[in-house]
């Protein structure tokens, strides 16, 4: 349908159907059959989408992960069903089962995800008090109750991830970054050689049509080494940093880290949380200071480091606008923010919408319809907009905002999409671009007047 004719009270429909479709009453699964369980970030945007129609709903997404958390900090980045059967690697092949930090009766994986949980707990605290009445009651409450949750998982990342205090949060699988298999990995992975890997069937590429979409069995074979890297030390943090063959400092993730620290000091103020409030600040200011550090002052673009070998990692990917979600120094913002608008990114004249490609379609390491290789992921988009707000810049949230609308006005709400023809790809119906969809609408229809989207 085209945007022209679809209204978007039919927008808002269909995004919230395909939420309820992968609702599961306590937990949202990322995507129908792909990925039938619950992600860490993806739940965090799922909840900023279901704040927009039932806040007391997007409060249990918050505390369904929250009760994962294990006993270090770590918020994980699966939480398992009961049905082991969809998705490979399941809680089994994990091997999860004897870590110590795993909490009882929880089924999750051994590593972590980009933490915007902050971000979205705010979010929902916003429409609550719109709305007023028992939204507003229960998610101040809901505050009340996690904050020590999100402050222990802050307080787990810029320790356990950042021994050295050097502003960036280290990790141990590209399966952190969410990035999965970004050619920012290429050098770090390429260096992983993996000893004898139990033998497996991979249950993605039965989902998705075209295999090359998705990473191939040479990649699995290396994210399911790293796996048992970690299962071998029983997930124990201090040991997996010593026999963990990837070990990258991840720019976007402390980005996101950064941006999260001080959303969650504001909430710890008004909890009256002053000296915590103080430290996340503190922290925030490590991140963001971190994040500006890698900026290469020839390209612009902020760079990931490998610790092993003692690199930096230079591509053209969205991971380089990190310090645009971290905040920070007004001319950095300011260059970087010319760079995302000009012919290598959004102003690219072969792109069918105007948003950032996940790796630049200048880039020799581009790829249109392969996953983390040059798609445009919706949902990522959403963060750029929030956090262009966050920075006064409601020009460039609003360009984002009406070219996501424009995407999304196909009602696939695809994982991602081919930034040049704007054909949907990967899943369908992915509960995190329903959930931007329907954020960038409430953001768009006024309802709220000053969003934060
Ligand atoms: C993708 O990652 C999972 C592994 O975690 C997979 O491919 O099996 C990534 O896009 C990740 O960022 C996302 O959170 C996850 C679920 O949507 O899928």
């Amino acid at each position: 349908m085209s945007p022209e004719t679809l209204s978007t009270e039919q927008l808002r429909a269909s995004a919230i159907e395909v939420l309820r479709l992968n609702d599961l009453g306590t937990m949202t699964t990322a995507a129908p059959n792909l990925y039938p369980h619950m992600w860490s970030w993806d739940a965090a945007f799922v909840a900023i989408g279901l704040a927009r129609f039932d806040v007391p709903r997007a409060i249990t997404e918050l505390r369904t992960l929250l009760a994962a958390q294990w006993t270090t900090g770590m918020i994980p980045h699966i939480v398992f069903t009961d049905d082991d059967t969809g998705y490979f690697p399941g809680f089994e092949r994990w091997g999860t089962a004897g870590a110590a930090a795993l909490p009882a009766g929880i089924k999750s994986s051994g590593i972590c995800q980009p933490p915007v949980h902050a971000i979205a707990l705010l979010h929902i605290l916003d429409r609550a008090r719109e709305n007023g009445g028992s939204d507003r009651e229960a998610a101040e409450s809901f505050l009340a109750e996690s904050f020590d949750g999100w402050l222990a998982w802050h307080r787990w990342l810029a320790t356990v991830r950042d021994p050295d205090r050097v502003g960036l949060v280290e990790i141990h699988h590209g399966w952190e970054s969410g990035f999965d298999n970004s050619p920012r990995w290429d050098g770090p992975y390429s260096r992983v050689v993996p000893g004898a890997v139990e033998p497996f069937t991979r249950r993605d590429t039965q989902h998705v049509t075209d295999a090359s979409e998705r990473p191939d069995d040479e990649e699995y074979t290396k994210y399911l080494w790293l796996v048992q890297q970690m299962a071998s030390v029983g997930f124990e943090d201090r040991a997996v940093q010593e026999v963990i063959g990837f070990r990258v400092r991840d720019v976007f993730f402390s980005g996101i880290l950064a941006a999260s620290s001080d959303v969650l000091a504001g909430l710890g103020e008004e909890l009256g949380r002053h000296d915590e409030a103080a430290e996340l600040r503190q922290l925030a200011v490590r991140f963001r200071d971190g994040v500006a550090s890698t900026v290469d002052p020839g390209t612009g673009l902020a760079r990931d480091y490998d610790v092993l070998a003692e690199e930096w990692i230079s591509t053209d990917t969205v991971s380089g606008f990190a310090p645009l979600v971290a905040g920070g120094d007004r001319i950095l913002l300011d260059r970087q923010r010319q760079l995302l608008r000009g012919p290598q990114w959004m102003g690219h004249p072969d792109l069918r919408f105007p948003l950032p490609p996940s790796t630049s379609p200048t880039s020799p390491a581009f790829r249109p319809r392969t996953y983390w290789r040059g798609p445009v992921w919706p949902f990522l988009n959403l963060l750029f907009g929030w956090a262009s707000m966050r920075d006064g810049q409601e020009a460039l949230s609003s360009e984002l905002r009406s070219a996501s609308l424009e995407q999304l006005s196909d009602l696939k709400f695809a994982e991602y999409y081919d930034p040049l023809t704007g054909r949907p790809l990967g899943s369908f119906a992915q509960a995190w671009t329903a959930a931007a969809a329907l954020e960038w609408i409430g953001a768009a229809d006024g309802t709220d007047g000053r969003t934060r989207i």
